[in-house]
């Protein structure tokens, strides 16, 4: 089926008066190119520790399963950040200034700005997904819901994007990038991504991101290991994803769920462990596996405050205020440009 965005393109060429759009909603395709997925991910399972990239977890099962896991008791982040924005909404909107831009690189269902825009009444709200197709649904429905807030969906893939695309208000941008997300990079690539993201940002801008706390191994290990075992099935779900993407034959029943803490490292691992002696094939090439060899699916940092601050002091960000909920398992930050005070207008104190 075509997508809204491309009727309307259509009526526009014929000259015909269709206008399904809601008015307060703009479309920019930046048409990321697809990468080599099969390239990217047979590289990864020849190296010495096998790899695959977490981005592969999210097929439209994986994102179900991702979407259970949020729910999970033992899986505090998502509820807890929810709770932060909500209750911290408004001191917020004060750190964010005025009439802000609002880009939120990897949107998917713009759930939880839902919590923020109330109290920061932006100028723009720019979505930013890789999904053109789920960008557009999920962007037009947010429209509609917001009539007085320009929604500017941009479909981009934002890891190597430079500068945002021309047309956008020209007020001060902020970029909201919550879920602790950075978390899937090692901190060396967490500071490389956050200079990329402050290029994107004048002198006002700043960025407000979640951010998961170090804590006692046994919490954390929980939420990893969850009792119903769907954390376990997502992490076994990148193998049939990977099948379907590269014609490989991963037998889902040949491996099995790890995930630890690596207390030295700061992050919690996830492995798939082979469970025997096995091989198999991707196409005509083959990988080899022994018992007990895992592939690394994915990594998910834990920060202090000052284990992140010293992250955003090397991209050149200063934290100007932090918020967690009273049991410290989770923080939201906002950082500013460092040298800037801060103040957006002169209206705050
Ligand atoms: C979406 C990367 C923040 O690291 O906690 C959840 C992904 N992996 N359970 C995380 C995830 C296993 C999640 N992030």
């Amino acid at each position: 089926m075509r997508s809204r965005v491309q009727r309307q393109l259509e009526a526009e060429r014929e000259g015909l008066p269709e206008n399904t759009l809601p008015a307060n909603f703009v479309f920019t395709d930046l048409h990321p190119r697809a990468r080599d997925k099969r390239a990217e991910i047979l590289e990864g399972l020849t190296q010495e520790q096998k790899f695959i990239d977490p981005k592969y977890f999210y097929d439209a099962r994986g994102s179900a399963l991702f979407e259970q896991i949020t729910g999970l008791p033992e899986y505090y982040p998502t509820r807890t950040e929810r709770h932060i924005l909500q209750r911290n909404a408004r001191a917020m909107a004060a750190d964010c200034g005025p009439d802000c831009v609002l880009v939120e690189p990897g949107s998917g269902s713009s759930e939880k700005v839902r919590l923020l825009l109330g109290a920061l009444e932006p100028a723009a709200y720019v979505p930013m997904d890789i999904s053109a197709d789920f960008l557009e649904r999920s962007a037009i429905q947010l429209a509609e819901e917001y009539p007085w807030l320009c929604v500017h969906a941009v479909c981009a893939d934002f890891a190597s994007l430079d500068n945002l695309p021309p047309g956008l208000p020209a007020n001060h941008y902020v970029i909201f990038y919550p879920g602790s997300t950075l978390g899937n990079m090692c901190p060396a690539d967490a500071v490389e991504f956050l200079r990329r993201l402050g290029r994107w940002l004048d002198r006002d801008g700043g960025i407000l991101i979640g951010i998961d706390l170090h804590k006692s191994t046994r919490i954390l290990e929980a939420a990893y290991n969850d009792a119903q075992g769907i954390t376990a099935q997502f992490n076994l779900n990148i193998l049939n994803h990977v099948n379907k993407l590269t014609d490989a034959n991963f037998d889902l029943n040949c491996f099995g769920h790890h995930a630890f803490y690596n207390e030295a490292k700061q992050r919690i691992e996830m492995h798939l462990v082979s469970k025997r002696d096995q091989t198999v094939k991707m196409g005509d090439i083959r990988i080899r596996f022994s018992r007990g060899e895992t592939i690394h699916t994915e990594n998910s940092y834990k920060y202090t405050r000052e284990s992140f601050r010293k992250v955003a002091a090397s991209a050149g960000f200063e934290i100007h205020s932090s918020w967690c909920d009273d049991q410290r398992l989770f923080s939201v930050h906002y950082l500013g440009l460092r040298g800037n005070s801060g103040k957006k207008d002169g209206k705050r104190s």
